[in-house]
C-alpha cells in the first residue's frame, strides 16, 4: 500500500514536470524519470495486489488506523467489482464469485444449493445445520430431580468488564465483596458475551442461544416452575422487552442501584421458606456516564471514575451479601455475577463498548455462588449464553434442547467436561453522544468472533473481509495478530467460524429481535444486502 501511495505520487510529480519541459525539447533526463516513475508505480500496484491480501496484519492497520489511505483502497474496490454487489474479488476484498450479484461476503447463505453464497464455510446443506444444533443438543442436561429448588439472585451489571474488579485481579481493590463472594464460588475466568452491545447480547443470554430465536427465556421458566420471580427494573422498556414472566418490583422502579438493594433486602426479610425467589437485579452504573461517588473517588480521570462505579456497585451487593449471610440464605441460594459486556477505556483510542470484540468489550465477569459445590477457578472458555441452561440445570428443572447455551454445573462439579468453541458477533454502528468522532476509527458494521478450547480467537470482519487471530492465554490484550504466522490454527478456526455464519444466518427469525441496529425500520434483515 505504501508502496502503491509512493508510487502514484512519483509519477504525478513525474507528469507534472513533464508537462512543464513538454512545450520545450524534452530531455534525456525527463524521459528517464518518467520511465523510472513508471516502472515503480507499476511495480507497486503489482505488489500491492499480490501482497496485500496475505498480510492481514497490515490490512487491520489500513481500515482501523488510517483515515485517506484506507479510502485509495475502497476507491480501487469500487472499480474492481465488476458485478456491482459491493466486494471486489481483489486487493483483499473478500468477493470470491465477481461474476455473480448473490455471492459475496455479506450475502446471506442459501441452503443446500452448493454455493458458498458469502464466501466463507462453504456451501451449506441442511445436514450442516442439523449436525451443528446435534453438537449442542447432544451436550443437553436432563433435570436432575434431587436436585434442590435453590433461591436465585441474578446480577446483570451493564457494562463492567472483568479485569477492572479486584476478583480477577486487578491491581485496585475495587471489589472487596465480590472478592469475598469469589472465593467462596466458582470464578469463570474466561467468560465471554455473545455480543458487546446490550440490544444484541440481552436476548441470547436470556434465551441461552447465539441469537434470538423466540425461546423461553431462562427467567420465565422459573416463573413457570413455582419461583417467585421478582425483577427489580432499571431501564425498564430494554428489560422487559426479552425478560418476561417476572413481577416488576415497582417500589423499585427508577431507583439507583441502591434503591434496588434497599427493595431486594425488605424483599428478601419479607419472603417465605417454603416458595422459592428469584431476583434479578440490573445495574447500569459501569455504564456511561460514570457519576463520580465522594466514597469511592480514585480520581478524576475516565477509569478512575469507571472503578469508582464498580466500587459503587460492590458496596451495595455487599449489603445484600451479609443479609444473606446472617440469615442463613445463603446456604440455598444461588448467586450469579455477569456482565452484558465489557468496556472500552480507552485502548486503542476506543471507549466505551458496541464497537469491537476485542476482550476489552468482550470479556465479562462470570461468578456463580452455587452451594454445594466447592469454590473454584474455573478457566474453560464460557459465554454468558450458558448461563440459563446452568441456572435452570442447577435448580433440576429442563431448559430448551434448541439452547446452544450448555450448563456449567460439571464444570463446577469439576467433573469432565468439554466446552464447545464459543462465539460471538456485533452488528452495531458506534454513533454514541458519548462517544467523540474522532474516537469513532472503526464504523463497520459486521463482525464475528470465535473462541477455541486452546485459547485462541478468530475475528472476522465481514466488511473489510480481514481476519485476526490471537493467542489468548500469551497475549491477552490481542496485540500481536498471528494469522499469517498460523496458517493451520487459522484455516481451523475460520472454518468453524464460517459454518457458524452460516447456521446463524440463515436460522435467524425474520422478526427476531436483536435490538434497533440488527434489523431496518421495516424489519428486514441488514445483512441481506
Ligand atoms: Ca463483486
Ligand atoms: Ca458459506
Amino acid at each position: 500500500m505504501f508502496l502503491l501511495d509512493t508510487g502514484l505520487s512519483m509519477s504525478l510529480i513525474a507528469v507534472i514536470f513533464s508537462r512543464r519541459q513538454a512545450r520545450n525539447e524534452r530531455s534525456q533526463p525527463t524521459i528517464l524519470l518518467a520511465l523510472i516513475a513508471s516502472v515503480l508505480l507499476i511495480g507497486s500496484v503489482a505488489f500491492t495486489f499480490v501482497h496485500f491480501d496475505k498480510n492481514q496484519n497490515l490490512k487491520t492497520q489500513i481500515f482501523y488506523r488510517t483515515t485517506q489511505a484506507k479510502q485509495y483502497f475502497k476507491l480501487a474496490w469500487w472499480a474492481l467489482d465488476f458485478d456491482r454487489d459491493g466486494y471486489s474479488a481483489y486487493l483483499g476484498g473478500g468477493d470470491c464469485d465477481d461474476r455473480r450479484a448473490d455471492v459475496n461476503p455479506g450475502h446471506v447463505e442459501v441452503v443446500g444449493d452448493g454455493v458458498d453464497h458469502n464466501c466463507i464455510g462453504g456451501p451449506l446443506a441442511q445436514k450442516d445445520i442439523d449436525d451443528w444444533h446435534r453438537e449442542y443438543t447432544s451436550l443437553h442436561l436432563p433435570p436432575d430431580p434431587s436436585a434442590k429448588r435453590l433461591n436465585v439472585i441474578y446480577v446483570f451489571v451493564d457494562a463492567l468488564r472483568a479485569d477492572h474488579l479486584s476478583a480477577y485481579g486487578y491491581g485496585r481493590k475495587t471489589s472487596p465483596n465480590l472478592d469475598k463472594l469469589a472465593a467462596r464460588s466458582c470464578l469463570f475466568e474466561n467468560a465471554f458475551t455473545p455480543a458487546p452491545n446490550t440490544f444484541e447480547a440481552l436476548p441470547k443470554f436470556t434465551q441461552g442461544n447465539y441469537w434470538d430465536a423466540h425461546l423461553e427465556g431462562w427467567p420465565e421458566i422459573l416463573a413457570h416452575n413455582g419461583y417467585n420471580a421478582l425483577l427489580f427494573p432499571r431501564r425498564i422498556a430494554t428489560l422487559r422487552r426479552h425478560v418476561k414472566g417476572m413481577n416488576v418490583v415497582e417500589s423499585a422502579r427508577g431507583e439507583t442501584f441502591e434503591g434496588s438493594i434497599d427493595a431486594a433486602i425488605n424483599m428478601l426479610n419479607e419472603a417465605p421458606k417454603e416458595e422459592p425467589f428469584c431476583f434479578y437485579l440490573y445495574s447500569t452504573d459501569t455504564h456511561r456516564p460514570y457519576r463520580p461517588h465522594e466514597q469511592f473517588h480514585y480520581g478524576d480521570s475516565i477509569v478512575d471514575l469507571y472503578d469508582g462505579e464498580i466500587a459503587y456497585l460492590d458496596f451495595h451487593l455487599g449489603r445484600l451479601f451479609d443479609l444473606l449471610e446472617r440469615s442463613g440464605r445463603m446456604d440455598d441460594t444461588l448467586i450469579v455475577i455477569m456482565a452484558d459486556h465489557g468496556e472500552s477505556l480507552g485502548e486503542r483510542g476506543v471507549y466505551k463498548h458496541s464497537s469491537q470484540l476485542y476482550n476489552e468489550q468482550t470479556h465479562v465477569p462470570m461468578i456463580i455462588h452455587f452451594p454445594g459445590a466447592p469454590a473454584r477457578v474455573i478457566s474453560d472458555y464460557v459465554s454468558t449464553i450458558d448461563l440459563g441452561p446452568t441456572i435452570l440445570n442447577a435448580v433440576g428443572l429442563d431448559f430448551p434442547k434448541e439452547c446452544a447455551g450448555v450448563s456449567l454445573v460439571p464444570l463446577m462439579r469439576g467433573q469432565a467436561f468439554t466446552h464447545p468453541p464459543i462465539y460471538g458477533e456485533q452488528t452495531t454502528q458506534e454513533v454514541s453522544p458519548f462517544v467523540r468522532p474522532d474516537q469513532q476509527i472503526d464504523p463497520e458494521l459486521k463482525k464475528y468472533m470465535i473462541i477455541s478450547q486452546d485459547g485462541f480467537k478468530l475475528i472476522y470482519n465481514r466488511d473489510y473481509y480481514n481476519f485476526e487471530l490471537f493467542d489468548l492465554k500469551n497475549d491477552p490484550f490481542e496485540f500481536r495478530n498471528l494469522y499469517a504466522h498460523m496458517p493451520e490454527k487459522a484455516a481451523e478456526l475460520k472454518k468453524q467460524l464460517g459454518r457458524f455464519i452460516d447456521v446463524v444466518t440463515v436460522s435467524r427469525p425474520w422478526d427476531a429481535d436483536e435490538g434497533q441496529y440488527v434489523f431496518g425500520p421495516t424489519g428486514e434483515p441488514r445483512e441481506a444486502k
